[in-house]
Protein backbone atom coordinates (compact mmCIF):
# COMPACT_ATOMS: atom_id res chain seq x y z
CA UNK A 1 0.00 0.00 0.00
CA UNK A 2 1.61 3.48 -1.09
CA UNK A 3 -0.02 6.56 -0.64
CA UNK A 4 1.02 9.64 -2.59
CA UNK A 5 -0.14 13.56 -2.16
CA UNK A 6 0.67 14.93 -5.34
CA UNK A 7 1.52 18.89 -4.89
CA UNK A 8 3.55 21.62 -2.74
CA UNK A 9 4.25 21.45 0.90
CA UNK A 10 3.69 25.92 0.49
CA UNK A 11 0.01 24.58 0.13
CA UNK A 12 -2.14 24.49 3.00
CA UNK A 13 -4.28 21.80 1.69
CA UNK A 14 -1.44 19.66 0.67
CA UNK A 15 -0.50 20.31 4.45
CA UNK A 16 -3.95 19.41 5.57
CA UNK A 17 -3.18 15.77 4.12
CA UNK A 18 0.54 15.52 5.81
CA UNK A 19 -0.79 16.98 9.19
CA UNK A 20 -3.91 13.82 8.92
CA UNK A 21 -1.38 11.43 7.58
CA UNK A 22 1.46 12.18 10.40
CA UNK A 23 -1.31 12.50 13.28
CA UNK A 24 -2.36 8.41 12.16
CA UNK A 25 1.27 7.51 11.29
CA UNK A 26 0.70 6.43 7.88
CA UNK A 27 3.14 6.39 5.45
CA UNK A 28 3.20 8.63 2.52
CA UNK A 29 4.88 9.56 -0.40
CA UNK A 30 4.68 13.53 -1.08
CA UNK A 31 5.30 14.04 -5.36
CA UNK A 32 6.05 17.53 -6.49
CA UNK A 33 3.37 18.64 -8.37
CA UNK A 34 2.55 22.71 -9.19
CA UNK A 35 -0.48 23.68 -10.59
CA UNK A 36 1.02 26.39 -12.71
CA UNK A 37 2.89 23.93 -14.45
CA UNK A 38 1.40 20.91 -14.87
CA UNK A 39 0.77 19.97 -18.28
CA UNK A 40 -2.95 19.13 -20.09
CA UNK A 41 -2.86 15.68 -18.16
CA UNK A 42 -3.44 17.60 -14.99
CA UNK A 43 -6.83 18.90 -16.48
CA UNK A 44 -8.17 15.61 -17.06
CA UNK A 45 -7.47 14.72 -13.48
CA UNK A 46 -9.01 17.40 -11.81
CA UNK A 47 -10.72 20.03 -14.59
CA UNK A 48 -10.24 22.88 -11.96
CA UNK A 49 -6.42 22.43 -12.25
CA UNK A 50 -5.87 22.34 -7.44
CA UNK A 51 -3.53 20.35 -5.55
CA UNK A 52 -3.51 18.28 -3.70
CA UNK A 53 -4.61 14.96 -5.24
CA UNK A 54 -4.08 11.80 -3.91
CA UNK A 55 -2.81 8.57 -5.12
CA UNK A 56 -3.33 4.92 -3.22
CA UNK A 57 -1.35 1.74 -5.02
CA UNK A 58 -4.47 -0.58 -3.60
CA UNK A 59 -7.25 1.39 -5.69
CA UNK A 60 -5.00 0.98 -8.85
CA UNK A 61 -3.10 3.67 -11.46
CA UNK A 62 -7.06 4.73 -12.39
CA UNK A 63 -7.70 6.28 -9.06
CA UNK A 64 -6.33 9.86 -8.14
CA UNK A 65 -8.38 11.83 -6.35
CA UNK A 66 -8.77 15.55 -6.17
CA UNK A 67 -9.99 17.83 -3.04
CA UNK A 68 -7.81 18.24 0.55
CA UNK A 69 -11.91 17.44 1.33
CA UNK A 70 -12.27 14.48 -0.49
CA UNK A 71 -9.06 13.20 0.80
CA UNK A 72 -9.57 13.47 3.80
CA UNK A 73 -12.87 11.60 4.18
CA UNK A 74 -11.37 8.95 2.25
CA UNK A 75 -8.18 8.81 4.34
CA UNK A 76 -10.85 8.39 7.62
CA UNK A 77 -12.32 5.83 6.27
CA UNK A 78 -9.65 3.89 4.75
CA UNK A 79 -7.70 4.36 8.29
CA UNK A 80 -10.20 5.27 10.98
CA UNK A 81 -7.90 5.24 13.48
CA UNK A 82 -7.20 7.81 15.80
CA UNK A 83 -10.32 9.61 14.31
CA UNK A 84 -9.85 13.04 13.55
CA UNK A 85 -13.59 13.48 13.31
CA UNK A 86 -15.73 14.12 17.15
CA UNK A 87 -17.90 11.65 18.12
CA UNK A 88 -21.23 13.76 18.58
CA UNK A 89 -23.51 14.78 15.84
CA UNK A 90 -23.24 18.70 16.73
CA UNK A 91 -19.56 18.85 16.69
CA UNK A 92 -19.07 16.50 13.53
CA UNK A 93 -21.45 19.01 12.22
CA UNK A 94 -19.53 22.26 13.50
CA UNK A 95 -16.35 20.39 12.25
CA UNK A 96 -17.22 20.26 8.77
CA UNK A 97 -18.52 23.42 8.45
CA UNK A 98 -15.22 25.10 10.60
CA UNK A 99 -13.40 23.38 7.41
CA UNK A 100 -15.45 24.54 4.91
CA UNK A 101 -15.39 28.47 6.52
CA UNK A 102 -11.24 27.31 6.40
CA UNK A 103 -11.04 26.01 2.74
CA UNK A 104 -13.02 29.07 1.33
CA UNK A 105 -13.51 31.87 3.32
CA UNK A 106 -9.73 31.61 4.81
CA UNK A 107 -8.27 30.25 2.01
CA UNK A 108 -9.24 33.26 -0.18
CA UNK A 109 -8.25 36.00 2.25
CA UNK A 110 -5.23 34.57 3.90
CA UNK A 111 -4.18 32.52 0.45
CA UNK A 112 -4.89 35.07 -2.32
CA UNK A 113 -4.94 38.31 -0.28
CA UNK A 114 -1.55 38.07 1.68
CA UNK A 115 0.30 34.71 0.89
CA UNK A 116 0.20 35.50 -2.81
CA UNK A 117 0.61 39.05 -2.47
CA UNK A 118 4.16 38.82 -0.46
CA UNK A 119 5.56 34.57 -1.79
CA UNK A 120 4.50 34.97 -5.61
CA UNK A 121 6.35 38.34 -6.48
CA UNK A 122 9.52 37.02 -4.75
CA UNK A 123 9.63 33.66 -6.52
CA UNK A 124 9.77 35.72 -9.94
CA UNK A 125 12.32 37.80 -8.38
CA UNK A 126 10.21 40.51 -7.89
CA UNK A 127 9.34 42.97 -5.02
CA UNK A 128 6.44 41.48 -2.57
CA UNK A 129 3.13 43.74 -3.00
CA UNK A 130 3.38 44.99 0.67
CA UNK A 131 0.14 47.13 0.08
CA UNK A 132 -1.83 44.59 -1.34
CA UNK A 133 -1.11 42.21 1.66
CA UNK A 134 -1.40 44.76 4.77
CA UNK A 135 -4.80 45.85 2.99
CA UNK A 136 -6.03 42.61 3.61
CA UNK A 137 -4.59 42.07 6.80
CA UNK A 138 -6.41 45.64 7.87
CA UNK A 139 -10.08 45.06 6.50
CA UNK A 140 -10.30 41.63 5.49
CA UNK A 141 -8.39 38.95 8.26
CA UNK A 142 -9.66 40.62 11.89
CA UNK A 143 -13.14 40.15 11.37
CA UNK A 144 -12.00 36.09 11.03
CA UNK A 145 -9.80 36.44 13.88
CA UNK A 146 -12.80 37.65 15.83
CA UNK A 147 -15.19 34.67 14.71
CA UNK A 148 -12.87 32.25 15.68
CA UNK A 149 -11.35 33.68 18.29
CA UNK A 150 -15.01 33.74 20.02
CA UNK A 151 -14.96 29.41 18.77
CA UNK A 152 -12.01 28.58 20.59
CA UNK A 153 -12.11 30.67 23.85
CA UNK A 154 -13.02 28.74 26.92
CA UNK A 155 -11.94 25.34 24.50
CA UNK A 156 -8.51 23.64 23.62
CA UNK A 157 -10.07 22.61 20.08
CA UNK A 158 -12.14 23.96 17.97
CA UNK A 159 -14.76 21.29 17.75
CA UNK A 160 -15.28 18.24 20.21
CA UNK A 161 -12.34 17.29 22.91
CA UNK A 162 -10.12 16.34 20.56
CA UNK A 163 -7.49 17.42 18.12
CA UNK A 164 -9.12 17.17 14.54
CA UNK A 165 -10.56 18.19 10.93
CA UNK A 166 -11.62 21.76 12.17
CA UNK A 167 -8.25 22.16 13.83
CA UNK A 168 -6.08 21.15 10.54
CA UNK A 169 -7.64 22.91 8.70
CA UNK A 170 -7.78 26.17 10.23
CA UNK A 171 -4.09 25.86 11.43
CA UNK A 172 -2.55 25.18 8.16
CA UNK A 173 -3.99 28.66 6.83
CA UNK A 174 -2.44 30.33 9.42
CA UNK A 175 0.28 28.48 8.75
CA UNK A 176 0.40 29.92 5.58
CA UNK A 177 -0.10 33.59 7.12
CA UNK A 178 3.15 32.93 9.38
CA UNK A 179 5.37 32.42 5.99
CA UNK A 180 4.74 35.82 4.88
CA UNK A 181 5.69 37.17 8.72
CA UNK A 182 2.46 37.76 10.29
CA UNK A 183 0.44 36.33 13.09
CA UNK A 184 -2.43 37.60 14.74
CA UNK A 185 -1.70 40.02 17.45
CA UNK A 186 -1.46 37.81 20.65
CA UNK A 187 -2.65 41.00 22.51
CA UNK A 188 -6.02 41.06 20.34
CA UNK A 189 -6.36 37.67 19.69
CA UNK A 190 -5.25 35.43 22.78
CA UNK A 191 -7.13 32.47 22.27
CA UNK A 192 -6.36 32.05 18.59
CA UNK A 193 -2.75 32.64 19.35
CA UNK A 194 -2.65 30.30 22.63
CA UNK A 195 -4.49 27.42 19.83
CA UNK A 196 -1.97 28.28 17.33
CA UNK A 197 1.08 27.52 19.77
CA UNK A 198 -0.82 24.16 21.10
CA UNK A 199 -0.79 23.18 17.85
CA UNK A 200 2.17 24.00 17.29
CA UNK A 201 3.22 21.40 19.36
CA UNK A 202 2.11 18.50 17.71
CA UNK A 203 4.57 16.59 15.66
CA UNK A 204 1.98 16.11 12.87
CA UNK A 205 1.58 19.73 12.22
CA UNK A 206 5.32 20.60 13.13
CA UNK A 207 7.41 18.55 10.87
CA UNK A 208 5.27 19.30 7.46
CA UNK A 209 5.18 22.48 8.63
CA UNK A 210 8.89 23.66 9.53
CA UNK A 211 10.08 21.99 6.08
CA UNK A 212 7.50 24.08 4.14
CA UNK A 213 8.82 27.05 5.67
CA UNK A 214 12.37 26.35 4.54
CA UNK A 215 10.92 27.23 1.13
CA UNK A 216 10.60 30.86 2.48
CA UNK A 217 12.77 31.26 5.02
CA UNK A 218 15.33 33.51 2.63
CA UNK A 219 12.26 35.94 1.32
CA UNK A 220 11.21 39.79 2.50
CA UNK A 221 8.50 39.21 5.57
CA UNK A 222 5.93 41.49 6.59
CA UNK A 223 6.53 43.99 9.55
CA UNK A 224 3.99 45.33 11.13
CA UNK A 225 4.10 47.71 14.31
CA UNK A 226 2.77 45.96 17.55
CA UNK A 227 1.06 49.46 18.39
CA UNK A 228 -1.15 48.28 15.42
CA UNK A 229 -3.04 45.96 16.89
CA UNK A 230 -3.13 43.98 13.99
N1 LIG B 1 -10.88 23.07 -2.44
C1 LIG B 1 -9.55 22.70 -2.83
C2 LIG B 1 -8.67 23.93 -2.91
C3 LIG B 1 -7.26 23.60 -3.35
C4 LIG B 1 -6.48 24.84 -3.78
O1 LIG B 1 -7.03 25.95 -3.93
N2 LIG B 1 -5.19 24.65 -4.01
C5 LIG B 1 -4.38 25.74 -4.52
C6 LIG B 1 -3.00 25.71 -3.88
S1 LIG B 1 -3.05 26.23 -2.21
C7 LIG B 1 -4.17 25.56 -6.01
O2 LIG B 1 -3.95 24.46 -6.47
N3 LIG B 1 -4.22 26.65 -6.76
C8 LIG B 1 -4.01 26.63 -8.17
C9 LIG B 1 -4.58 27.82 -8.85
O3 LIG B 1 -5.16 28.69 -8.19
O4 LIG B 1 -4.48 27.88 -10.07
C10 LIG B 1 -9.00 21.67 -1.83
O5 LIG B 1 -9.50 21.64 -0.70
O6 LIG B 1 -8.13 20.89 -2.20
Amino acid sequence: MTLTVCGLLGSPFVRKICTQLNEKHVPYEIESLSPFQADDSFTKINPVRRIPLLKDSDEGDDFILPDSSAIFHYIERKHPEPSLLPDSNADYGRALWLEEYADSEMASKIGMGVFRSIIFPQLAGDAPDMDKAMHFIREKLPPIHEYLEGQIAGKTWFSGDAFGLADISIAVQYGNLAFTGYAPSADRWPNLRAFMARVGERESFASIHMKAARFFADMKKIEIDPKEGL
